[in-house]
């Protein structure tokens, strides 16, 4: 019997290399023929012309928890089961949008280029001061897992929460001390906004021009959800003129920036590489889940992980 035929944009990590054993046959994205199954990784695009173009494919797997870049309505109407790996990377991607708010309010990254570099001649007292995190409000968009582990996290700094959310959650508002806001108070009151929305037609833009003027000048936006959540013109000119007091982002849209891009040249922002999940323990995590998914999906049984 053939080996299965599995379109992966290539490379895939060596986790996910040796989990898959030699059972099956990766090929390139832009291979033709036959394909049995699509093994992604947060991109490039699963549209409903590819799923035709591939009419036997019997499963999408994705190597991650967001799914923006696949149509999975499209995939539903043609019987194909998608699936991801939810519920195991909340906790390292909270640790990152902590690390990306203590960074940001204390200016870690830029105190670290200074520390370095031929200017740090000499301690001053009132150089490089930050804004306080611990007793600070935070203002978290999105209160699903990562958000909650994101407040639980606050919680801990004696930060008073608020969240924003599609549907009020009250295990945030009891367990986490969160109180719900409308979209308008919590940017107005937050010192910490953080997103952790999924991407979708509706937080496409999410953060525009119109919400970082609602922002407090003294305020940090921390994005570790989709770049294309927030208007980087926008972003790029608030932060410039001093609108708002500093931006980190693990995510952007694209990814990465072209390099002469002016958010690139701002000390009042943090940059990373899409880093929200990437540890040693979660990723293989994300290894195992998603090839026991794309396994089931091939052997025609039930998807433990599947997006619905
Ligand atoms: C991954 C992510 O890095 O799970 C997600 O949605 O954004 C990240 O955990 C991404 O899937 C690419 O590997």
């Amino acid at each position: 019997m053939p080996l299965p035929r599995v379109l992966a944009d290539l490379p895939v990590s060596s986790a996910v290399l040796e989990l898959l054993g030699g059972r099956v046959d990766l090929v390139p994205w832009n291979a033709t023929g036959r394909v049995d199954a699509i093994y992604t990784y947060g991109h490039p695009t699963v549209d409903a012309a590819m799923m035709d173009r591939f009419a036997g494919v019997k499963v999408i797997s994705n190597f991650g928890v967001g799914v923006d870049h696949i149509d999975v309505k499209a995939a539903t109407e043609r019987n194909i089961p998608v699936g991801n790996t939810p519920g195991i990377l909340d906790g390292a991607t909270a640790d990152l949008a902590f690390a990306l708010i203590l960074g940001a309010g204390r200016r870690i990254v830029e105190g670290d280029r200074y520390a370095r570099g031929p200017d740090f001649t000499r301690y001053d007292p009132s150089f490089m001061l930050g804004r306080e995190v611990h007793g600070s409000t935070l203002g978290v968009f999105g209160m699903g897992r990562i958000g909650r582990q994101v407040a639980m996290r606050a919680n801990g700094f004696g930060m008073k929460v608020l969240y924003h959310n599609r549907n009020r959650s009250d295990e945030a508002e009891v367990a986490l001390k969160a109180r719900y806001a409308t979209k308008d108070e919590l940017l107005a009151a937050s010192d910490f906004v953080v997103l952790t929305v999924p991407l979708t037609s509706e937080t496409r833009g999410f953060i525009g021009r119109a919400e970082l003027a609602k922002m407090k000048p003294t305020a940090t936006l921390v994005n570790v959800a989709r770049g294309a959540v927030v208007d980087k013109d926008a972003l790029t000119e608030s932060l410039s003129a001093k609108r708002i007091f500093a931006a980190a982002l693990d995510v952007t849209d694209p990814e990465p920036l072209p390099r002469d891009h002016p958010l690139l040249k701002l000390d009042n922002v943090i940059i990373t590489p899409h880093l929200g999940s990437a540890t040693e323990e979660t990723r293989r995590r994300m290894a195992e889940l998603s090839v026991v998914n794309l396994f089931a999906g091939l052997e025609g049984k039930e998807l433990p992980f599947r997006v619905r």
